[in-house]
């Protein structure tokens, strides 16, 4: 069932609709969508309060760093698999799903793929990589940001893909290759393309949603497997969200049969006001409606903010804030206090039934 029709369904039947999001889902038989965040393993082993945090309030994790290039590929031959292999056991101890993140990615990557020469040893590097990688948590990790990020910032014709260290020596069908190897690793693994800034209602952002589909298309044509878009979500708070653009965008690619997760949600506070209340409403309120825009065309299977509290957040390394007040781009703040943001996941990942 669709979200808008378990609304008007509830509020049909009256005796629902006065019930909490949660109750009404329960009531509804329905589970919520499954939660998570990225994780960073030195706050997960040495802080009880992130922990606690990650374990009451996340079905699904990812690792911020471990599974990128830059941390598993000190050099050509070697494969440092412990921070990963860590946050894999703790995810299979507390029985949490973990997602992995990312195989196919300009950036992060280690100084020595620089030295990549020709589209032989590209093709070499990569098919071996991915197929170590995935090879290794097979049936463990069963969903896979395969290509993370792969449009240009602002595409236009003849410049649609991003430079890499994979787009220059392999162009466009760096992103097929990367697919097929994974899926080849692991028949059974969800195979996802991840981007960010499709959501804006200005000229990027339609170009970006455009350049998106038209990649998805021309894959899904030429039977290229992959299995859903991730959404990445990091909401630049000033720039309103094109709601309508959003709806149009997910049901064309629900139509073209991919699921849909949202990835890395995060609201990125630098341009908005600072008193802490005005801030984190406004920051609700653009979540919600990026979610609900998505949630008008789709049911995505996963909600993954990019970090769970404002403690341990990217945001300041880019979007530090003019002030000097601290960013709060995230469900809980640096004291892991619930703020609207959570109000916002948990009322949507419980809206569906
Ligand atoms: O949050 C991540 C940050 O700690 C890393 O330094 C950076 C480079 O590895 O990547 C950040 O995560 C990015 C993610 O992998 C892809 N989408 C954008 C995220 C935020 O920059």
């Amino acid at each position: 069932m669709q979200r808008r029709d378990f609304v008007l369904g509830a509020i049909g039947t009256g005796a629902l609709s006065y019930l909490t999001p949660a109750l009404a889902a329960m009531a509804a038989g329905g589970e919520p969508i499954p939660y998570g965040t990225c994780i960073r393993n030195d706050p997960l082993f040495e802080d009880p309060a992130y922990r606690k945090a990650v374990l009451e309030y996340c079905k699904v994790v990812v690792s911020e760093g471990s599974l990128k290039w830059g941390d598993l590929r000190p050099d050509r031959h070697t494969f440092t698999f412990e921070q990963a292999d860590r946050l894999m056991t703790f995810a299979e101890e507390h029985g949490l799903e973990m997602r992995g993140h990312t195989l196919a990615w300009y950036g992060a990557m280690p100084d020595w793929t620089n030295e990549i020469a020709s589209p032989e040893e590209a093709r070499l590097e990569l098919t071996t990589h991915i197929r170590s990688v995935v090879g290794r948590y097979k049936g463990r990790i069963k969903s896979w940001d395969v290509v993370n990020e792969p449009l240009s910032d602002f595409p236009k014709p003849g410049d649609l893909i991003r430079e890499s260290i994979w787009q220059k020596h392999l162009g466009a069908d760096y992103i097929e290759l990367a697919l097929r190897t994974a899926h080849e690793a692991d028949p059974d693994v969800q195979l996802v393309i991840n981007d960010y800034d499709i959501e804006q209602a200005t000229d990027r952002g339609r170009a970006r949603r455009k350049a998106l589909l038209d990649l998805l298309r021309d894959l899904i044509d030429r039977g290229v497997p992959l299995h859903a878009l991730g959404i990445q979500g990091h909401l630049k708070g000033d720039i309103p969200i094109d709601k309508s653009g959003l709806t149009s965008f997910v049901a064309e690619v629900k139509a073209m049969g991919l699921a849909i997760l949202v990835t890395e949600l995060d609201v990125i506070d630098d341009a908005l006001p600072g008193p802490e209340a005005e801030r984190d409403a406004a920051v609700a309120a653009c979540a919600r409606d990026f979610l609900d825009a998505i949630g008008a065309a789709a049911r995505p299977e996963r909600v993954l903010t990019w970090g769970i509290t404002d403690q341990h957040t990217w945001v300041p390394i880019w979007f530090s804030r003019q002030d000097g007040l601290p960013n709060r781009p995230l469900p809980l703040d640096a004291d892991f206090k619930p703020k609207p943001l959570m109000d916002v996941i948990q009322e949507f990942t419980h809206s569906f039934s």
